[in-house]
């Protein structure tokens, strides 16, 4: 099996955490290259439900390594409490199954206020961001004053590190009417969590070329949705990482080759979190259905996902930019039981049939959805591990999707249970 990238080709949400999971099984390392704490996977392994947010997936399973690449942003706060919580569950976290890029950014506690002060500001334009700190951390990244994991190592350092990074903060927060950021109270607050995370910190680009060169098969794990990503998403709702799949290389220290197949994640129909534009959403008693059938409420915050029809223009749009081989199908189960289904193929926007998704938030907002109307099925689909046990109706609709996204189904998914799950190909 080659090295694996499983990147979401919607707005998150899409099931990844089980296909990572199933994928887990078959590789040594797991790498997680992007986000932070504001991915969310639900993994259900046997009578066990673990809920992950900064751990990669595969450190729930014995023999694996986690890696948290240096393009993910770390909360060392929310890390410590995520590692206690797994402990408390029976998993070990420890220096054998985890290692955490030593250039990776740090999220400090005046990312989180920065993030929620920004919202509150926004009023009805904000994002609707998960609060996580993710987007202030990440600007101050590319601002060039962030604060990395190595940097943790030496307390002298950290000081002149934290009083460029103050400088920059102190000036927003006064503009913002905020009192400045006490020097010695976030010192002291990194130098107690400091041996909590140290042990875990590691060269990642070279553990993983050498595992690579040892012929380990190494699992991409991506985090969010081809949709959020900061350059290919509906900017400015977005989150503020690249979530497409070269983004993996980037985020992990590898080279763009030793991605040897890349796997999109996509729902038998769509969900959003968070505001922004949403072509196929639907407001009715269907989205409501779709929602409850399919328990859309996130992981992380417990948000209520906004529900809509399958979206196939816009999916066929993000497999091509993130460069997806071929996609794996969850939650169709979902779908049983409707009389009919609809499956967005394209848009009207000001009077003129378009393919693609327009960048311009605008118009993004503007566009109408064209549907194709199919036959739904009453059956149950839930739980079926192969082809044969589905409705015809269901093969039918899954075949349509395929066609109009231009990539095979090579998985299907049936339910949260990793073992309901079909190989088409
Ligand atoms: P942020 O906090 O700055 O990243 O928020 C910016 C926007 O990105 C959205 N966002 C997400 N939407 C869906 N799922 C997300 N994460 C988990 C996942 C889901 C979960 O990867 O599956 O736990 O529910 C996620 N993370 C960020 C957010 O809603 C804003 O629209
Ligand atoms: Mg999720």
């Amino acid at each position: 099996m080659a090295n694996v990238a499983v990147v979401g080709a919607q707005w998150g949400d899409e099931g990844k955490g089980k296909v990572v999971d199933w994928l887990s099984e078959r590789a040594d390392v797991v790498v997680r290259f992007q986000g932070g704490h504001n991915a969310g996977h639900t993994l259900v392994i046997g009578d066990k439900t673990f809920k992950l947010s900064l751990l990669p997936s595969g450190v729930v399973r014995a023999g694996k390594l986690g890696v948290i690449g240096n393009g993910v942003v770390v909360d060392p706060w929310a890390l410590c409490s995520e590692i206690e919580k797994l402990g408390a569950q029976g998993v070990a976290v420890n220096h054998d199954n985890l290692r955490i890029a030593e250039n990776a950014t740090l999220i400090l506690p005046l990312h989180r206020e920065l993030d929620a002060l920004r919202e509150e500001a926004a009023g009805a334009g904000k994002i609707g961001t998960t609060g996580r700190g993710i987007g202030p951390a990440y600007e101050d990244k590319v601002g060039r004053r962030a604060i990395r994991v190595q940097d943790l190592r030496n307390l002298t350092t950290l000081s002149d590190k934290i009083d460029r990074l103050l400088v920059h903060h102190n000036a927003l927060r006064r503009g913002l009417s905020q009192p400045e950021i006490s020097k010695s109270e976030l010192m002291a607050q990194l130098a107690e969590i400091a041996p909590k995370i140290l042990p875990f910190v590691d060269v990642t680009w070279e553990l993983l070329d050498r595992e690579r060169r040892a012929g380990k098969r190494i699992l991409f794990e991506g985090a969010q949705g081809a949709l959020l990503d900061i350059d290919h998403g509906t900017y400015p709702f977005v989150t503020s990482s690249n979530t497409v799949a070269a983004q993996a290389a980037t985020g992990s220290g590898m080279g763009p080759r030793s991605i040897g197949y890349v796997l999109g994640i996509a729902k038998a129909y769509t969900t959003r979190v968070g505001s922004g534009p949403f072509p196929t959403e639907l407001t009715d008693e269907i989205g409501t259905r779709i929602g409850e059938r399919g328990r859309e409420f996130g992981t992380v915050t417990g948000r209520k996902r906004r529900c809509g029809w399958f979206d196939a223009a816009l999916v066929r749009q993000t497999l091509k930019i993130a460069g997806v081989d071929g996609i794996a199908l969850t939650k169709l189960d979902v779908l049983d039981g409707f009389d009919e289904l609809k499956v967005g193929v394209g848009y009207m926007l000001d009077g003129e049939r378009i393919d693609v998704l327009p960048a311009e938030s605008d118009a993004q907002a503007r566009v109408q959805p064209i549907y194709e109307t199919l036959p739904g099925w009453t059956q149950s689909t839930q739980g079926a591990r192969s082809w044969s046990e589905l409705p015809a109706q269901a093969v039918k609709y899954v075949r349509y999707i395929e066609e109009l996204i231009e990539r095979p189904v090579t998985m299907l998914s049936t339910s949260p249970e990793r073992d309901d799950t079909i190989l088409m190909k």
